[in-house]
């Protein structure tokens, strides 16, 4: 499956422009994932903004519901630290109304690593007539991270309740984005 990583390709242009005195790395990424499925969950583009008030993480998608029924929600595993395996953080989140989100320290992926709620301010938002989920957390909610990167996993339920075939990681399962530099 062909992925496209548009944020490289606007810093490069970027750094033509403006010469050597443009940043080495970008602060935000975008990354596309193709379609799998039709459930509304899937996942279709990922864009981290490492800024300098906060990081935030946006997803798309294809058909975002409402209803409880889709069963909709993702994780975001942040990883702030090269130099401990794996990712520091995960934003955990229901994507249909009326549900609740966490932001969580983790050992690692899979639910049974996550830990302590995380300190610090973090937001999440759905707006589905964009099909959009928006995730916002403080640099100080993060330990004040230099460099960041995600691995985004999202699941949905059928009508008949099953969820075979509903897990939609970007990329590969457990993979990063590239590093997004601070802004
Ligand atoms: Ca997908
Ligand atoms: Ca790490």
């Amino acid at each position: 499956m062909r992925k496209t990583i548009a944020g490289t390709a606007a810093v490069s242009v970027a750094a033509l422009a403006f010469g050597p005195a443009a940043p080495a790395a970008a602060d935000s990424i975008g990354l596309t994932d193709p379609q799998d499925t039709f459930h509304g969950s899937d996942l279709r583009a990922v864009q981290v903004k490492n800024n300098d008030g906060a990081v935030v993480v946006i997803t798309n998608h294809t058909n975002l519901r409402r209803d409880w029924r889709s069963g909709s929600a993702g994780a975001v595993y942040i990883d702030t630290d090269r130099a401990d395996h794996g990712p520091e953080y995960v934003f955990v989140g229901g994507f249909y109304e009326g549900t609740d989100y966490r932001l969580l320290e983790t050992e690692g992926f899979g639910h049974k690593k996550w830990g302590a709620a995380a300190e610090g301010y973090h937001q999440m938002s759905v707006d589905y007539a964009k099909d959009q989920v928006r995730m916002r957390m403080s640099r100080e909610a993060l330990d004040n991270p230099g460099k960041v990167r995600v691995a985004v996993r999202v699941s949905g339920t059928r009508s008949d309740g099953s969820s075979a075939g509903l897990v939609d990681w970007l990329r590969e399962p457990h993979s990063f984005t590239p590093w997004v530099a601070r802004g």
